[in-house]
């Protein structure tokens, strides 16, 4: 019987419902700062960054009051937020943000604010680390001084390219000079072994002179989502012609979301076990 899109989709649409089992941490800084830390002058100088106990959203929060070029917050030890991001079929990180003075000169200005996910192993060419960034907003004293909620939405961390939104550094354009993603490291070679996750005022590229910050964050927020339904290629939970394209397309692609057996290669017993496992259909 030849497969067709309209056909398969009405068969199999009904198989599955909710395929997709979300692991979320948040830090509220009720516990502390769990691994997160801010900016801090040696010995004072320039300012620094506090857990206040009140004045948050709710409750606790890191509050920064700081002169500088720009502004990090940096984990590199809580795990929920690190490691190999591409064991999840999709990632959300958020967090809040409220900006009681961003000022230069006395004027107010505004800064990027970004996420950024640095990996030292494929860093080369004398760069420290390879990075996958996303740009939320430019944030300011006027649009931002009531709690403001951002978030990466919802990302693959398998995908071979940069997804919209998010840019990458570790090289420069030869031509443009603006930083890249070396051409042999791709956004899934970064995430498959994030080892500081960074929110910063300071984009990639992009120089700015001495800032005021007074700056407060809370709810920092990363979800991962887990496919329990492996041949739901494009999770959307439902199974139907769209995931035997998908998965054809990823298979071709060498994606390892096609590699079902797990073992690095691309072959006839991959294409076996995921129309096996569609056949089967999901919980
Ligand atoms: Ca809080
Ligand atoms: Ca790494
Ligand atoms: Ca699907
Ligand atoms: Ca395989």
């Amino acid at each position: 019987m030849p497969l067709t899109p309209t056909l398969s989709a009405a068969m199999l649409a009904l198989m599955c419902s909710t395929l997709l089992a979300d692991d979320t941490t948040t830090v509220t800084f009720s516990d502390g700062s769990q691994g997160w830390s801010g900016p801090n002058g040696n010995d004072g100088f320039g300012g620094g960054t506090t857990i206040e106990p009140t004045g948050g959203n709710p409750g606790p929060y890191m509050h920064t009051v700081f002169n500088d070029f720009g502004v990090s917050y940096v984990n590199s030890t809580n795990n929920a937020f690190l490691g190999d991001y591409t064991t999840s079929s999709s990632i959300t990180i958020t967090l809040d943000i409220r900006v009681e003075n961003l000022s230069f000169f006395g004027g107010d200005v505004s800064r990027p604010w970004l996420v950024e996910l640095r990996d030292f192993d494929t860093a080369q060419g004398g760069y420290p680390w390879t990075s996958v960034w996303f740009l939320f907003d430019n944030i300011s004293q006027a649009n931002n001084d009531q709690w403001t909620n951002y978030s990466t939405g919802s990302f693959d961390p398998s995908a071979i390219e940069l997804p919209a939104g998010w840019g990458g550094t570790g090289a420069e354009d030869p031509k443009t000079f603006e930083p890249m993603l070396p051409a042999d490291v791709s956004f899934a070679d970064v995430l498959s072994g994030v080892d500081v996750i960074v929110f910063t005022t300071l984009q990639p590229g992009h120089f700015f002179g001495f800032t005021d910050h007074t700056i407060g964050i809370d709810n920092i927020s990363i979800t991962r989502s887990t496919s329990i339904c492996p041949p739901d290629i494009n999770n959307d939970s439902e199974l139907n012609f769209f995931d035997v394209s998908a998965f054809l397309a990823a298979f071709a692609a060498a994606d390892p979301i096609a590699d079902f057996t797990g073992d690095g290669a691309w072959n006839f017993f991959d294409v076996s076990a995921f129309l096996s496992a569609f056949a089967d259909g999901c919980p």
